[in-house]
């Protein structure tokens, strides 16, 4: 590994990019973390995907020797998993699970100059404190109303409309310390790169840069109101077990290059892992890409021989974790600019990422242009009246750099690097991820 280290240093030549999309089907929903309580319940119920041993005590070997996988690559007996996704029945009051439709991981990594994840390797990624870096987002497409009119949220990740697919991700760290497979808090061995990028610069004290993980689920259709993760959060975070034999990800790793720096739903590798649901097709529709992994699936999990406590239509959350009611006010339910104007440059919508990365921000729908050098104070009031009159203009949030209307501002909030990147990525997802 350090020969490997060494010639990526020495490498001049600006290293190609590469995406490996892996899709699976959910195994279980159980009160397990093999990675935080292998000797018996976690603290809230979790979704597994990939290799079939979802037990408390799993191990390295386990995974190995796994029966089933519930993925469509056939090395890759890593075990993935992320709070269980509920819904709150007001009316009833009772939480019910929200089961995703499909998962998938998107490998992303600099080739000839990244590490395979050592043989036993695991880690914990994302949620509070990781914002800027592990960049989750809730992607509704076909946004509806909301049920009953009601617009309740308890968290800012979950949307209160209805979607035709709530799509859902976040980045796991990829800078690792070289030396250690866990850590006693199982995220101090690894680290985000700058800008939370693929190939972005690793910390010193975390030089060797692994793959990044990017982990997408889904609910499909989503039913709107009020969602939250089995640890009463809207955080939105996932745990890795790495199941692959170091040495066969590490010939990926240095052999495998499409161009791909970003989550690419057409990047597979397909000529260095094996898809079982091969061929790979680019224009396959998600419900499709879902039909050709049923037939793949292990036979049913048997959760209750974990836990045979109810996780599903219960009154509390399993665990006996407290909601956390704490939504952010959003620009979109504010019936002036000024109100938004204040949000923007205090609370708003998305992490701006670099020196503001707690900041966030917001646009008007209106074609209102504010001036380009961004004196915003000295907005005429004329304007601001006339706004007011239109309550049809609303300001809605986009992604990161999209809120900010020239490149000049994008620049300016310290999000550059993430404009032409965005809008890539979404051509991309254009696509359909
Ligand atoms: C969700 O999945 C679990 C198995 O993981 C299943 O028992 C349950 O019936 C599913 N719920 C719905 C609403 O489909
Ligand atoms: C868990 C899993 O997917 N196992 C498969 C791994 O690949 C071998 C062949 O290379 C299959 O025989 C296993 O079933």
């Amino acid at each position: 590994m350090f020969l490997h280290v060494a010639l990526a240093l020495a490498s001049l030549r600006q290293a190609g990019a590469t995406s490996m999309k892996m899709d699976y089907l959910r195994l279980t929903n159980v009160r397990t973390d093999p990675i935080t309580h292998p000797g018996g319940l976690s603290t809230h119920v979790h979704s597994f995907y990939g290799s079939s041993e979802a037990a408390p005590s799993t191990t390295y070997k386990k995974l190995r020797k796994a029966a089933g996988n519930t993925a469509n690559v056939e090395e890759n007996k890593s075990l993935y998993w992320h709070p269980t996704i509920y819904r709150y029945d007001k009316r009833r009051g009772r939480f019910t699970v929200q089961n995703t439709s499909y998962f998938s991981t998107y490998y992303i990594w600099p080739t000839g100059e990244t590490t395979a994840f050592p043989d036993g390797f695991k880690m914990i990624g994302g949620g509070a404190g990781t914002l800027a870096d592990s960049r989750p987002e809730a992607d509704c497409s076909n946004p509806g109303p909301c049920p009953d009119g009601d617009c309740e949220r308890w968290n800012d990740f979950f949307p209160a409309t209805t979607c035709g697919e709530l799509e859902m991700s976040m980045l796991m760290p990829s800078c690792w310390d070289g030396a250690n497979l866990d850590s006693a808090d199982h995220r101090s061995h690894v680290a985000y790169p700058k800008r939370g990028e693929a190939d972005g610069k690793c910390p010193k004290t975390h030089p060797v840069r692994l793959p990044q993980i990017a982990v997408f689920t889904r609910i499909a259709p989503y039913l709107g109101g009020v969602h939250l993760f089995s640890d009463g959060t809207g955080y939105f975070h996932a745990d890795y077990f790495s199941g692959w034999k170091a040495k066969k990800l590490q010939k990926v790793l240095d052999r495998c290059e499409n161009d791909f720096m970003f989550s690419a739903s057409n990047g597979w590798c397909e000529d260095h892992v094996t898809f079982r649901d091969a061929p790979k097709d680019e224009e396959i529709e998600d419900d499709e890409l879902r039909e050709k992994l049923v037939p793949l699936q292990p036979p049913a999990f048997e959760a209750t021989a974990i836990s045979d406590e109810a996780v599903d239509d219960v009154p509390s959350l399993p665990g006996e974790n407290e909601p956390l009611v704490n939504p952010t006010p959003r620009c979109a339910e504010q019936g002036s600019k000024k109100a938004c104007k204040a949000l923007r440059y205090s609370d708003t919508e998305f992490p701006l990422g670099g020196k503001f990365g707690e900041r966030r921000a917001c646009e008007w729908t209106a074609d209102y242009e504010d001036d380009e050098d961004g004196d915003e104070d000295e907005e005429d009031e004329d304007e601001d009246r006339r706004l007011e009159d239109e309550k049809e203009k609303r300001c809605i949030a986009k992604d990161a750099c999209g809120e900010l209307k020239s490149k000049k501002k994008c620049k300016k909030h310290g999000a550059a690097s993430r404009c032409a990147r965005a809008a890539v990525a979404s051509r991309a997802s254009a696509r359909k991820h």
